[in-house]
């Protein structure tokens, strides 16, 4: 089924991809808004053109600095101008770092992902977390950060120190990105995108859903992750984990079905992403998130906790992974 047809009752001819850079808003509405059982299979075709689609990659996440961020995004446990009742940290010693991933990497996972709540790195933190990224390198596993906002100079200096993938999220459209957050702009987000893809850093962004935007709103984001000049490599679709004391802390929810629509399309429209069925699964059940790897979701977060917030613990995710008849993907096939 191609693109024109997803919208048809047809169900055999081949998947296609447009060029990168060819989406259009009404391209992807279109398939978005498509009947179920065509928007599926479709990202199913194209998900198993690119991925074995019994396997998912496995991260694991630490926060390694904690609350106090001068950052007022409305979601967030650890924006200083939001009464969560989270106690704030320093940055985390580098030995406890890794020792904290070796537990990680025992355990199966094969990509340690390091975050901090900062706007972003001042000088002076910059040698710990070239440390992190080089200690967490030599155990063999892949390396990825978030710490905000990054300039070109401190991209390279953790491309060179071996750091995989940093992550920074867009969020959302940029029509509903001020309703969220006022501390910065959209524009700011694209620039340090660019920084870590001119680094050579491989990109991993993606955005929140749930946060009472509208359908356009996530399928806008959608397209401006697939028209960047290069779609990132990794894609977290986050479901709104809400806070109290946060001003998202009453938002409406996400219809279920209407999130595996957002990972079917983003599967679609990014044929060889990953795309991570990230913040959330708490609140799904296991029905829909089997939907999401049928979808095309092919990551998760393991382990009892995200950056503050629950995740189911790795016996509830093997059990989930064993009735699906899915494996945790080996580091050489990502
Ligand atoms: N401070 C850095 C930044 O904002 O880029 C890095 C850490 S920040 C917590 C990483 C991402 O986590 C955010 O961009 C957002 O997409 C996601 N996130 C934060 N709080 C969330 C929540 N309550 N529910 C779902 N996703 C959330
Ligand atoms: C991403 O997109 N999701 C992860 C990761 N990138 C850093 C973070 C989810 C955070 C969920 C809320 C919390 O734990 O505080
Ligand atoms: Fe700070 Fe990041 Fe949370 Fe925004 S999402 S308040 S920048 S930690």
């Amino acid at each position: 089924m191609d693109m024109q047809t997803a919208s048809s009752t047809q169900t055999s001819p081949q998947a296609q991809s447009p060029d990168p850079g060819a989406w259009t808003l009404e391209k992807a509405q279109a398939l978005y808004h498509a009947p179920f059982n065509n928007l599926l299979f479709l990202a199913q075709t194209v998900h198993r053109q690119n991925f074995d689609p019994n396997k998912v990659q496995l991260s694991r996440l630490l926060s390694i600095k904690t609350g106090g961020c001068p950052e007022d995004c409305g979601y967030c446990s650890q924006s200083a101008r939001h009464e969560t009742g989270l106690k704030a940290s320093k940055l985390m010693e580098v030995r406890r770092v890794i020792a904290e991933a070796t537990k990680a990497r025992d355990a199966g996972a094969t990509r340690y992902c390091m975050g901090a709540a900062w706007r972003n790195p001042k000088a002076r933190d910059m040698d710990a977390v070239v440390a992190m990224v080089e200690g967490v390198k030599a155990l063999g596993m892949e390396t990825c950060m978030t710490l905000g906002m990054l300039d070109l100079e401190q991209a390279a200096r953790l491309k060179q120190a071996g750091l995989d993938y940093y992550n920074h999220n867009i969020d959302t459209s940029e029509r509903y990105y001020s309703e969220i957050i006022s501390t910065r702009g959209y524009a700011e987000r694209l620039d340090t995108l660019e920084q870590v893809r001119r680094s050579g850093i491989k990109v991993c962004c993606g955005g929140i859903v749930g946060m009472g935007e509208d359908p356009v709103d996530r399928i806008d984001m959608l397209v401006t992750l697939a028209n960047l000049p290069e779609p990132p490599e990794s894609v977290p679709i986050n479901m709104l984990i809400p806070i109290a004391g946060t001003p998202l802390a009453e938002a409406k929810p996400i219809e279920p079905i209407e999130f595996v629509r957002v990972i079917a399309l983003a599967r679609i429209m990014m044929p060889k992403s990953h795309v991570r069925l990230s913040a959330g699964r708490t609140a799904m059940t296991d029905e829909m998130q089997a939907l999401s790897f049928f979808a095309g979701a092919n990551s998760i977060f393991v382990g009892d906790t995200l950056l503050t917030a629950d995740n189911p613990g790795e016996d509830k995710d093997s059990l989930l992974f064993r009735r699906l008849g899915i494996e945790p993907m080996e580091l050489e096939a990502q």
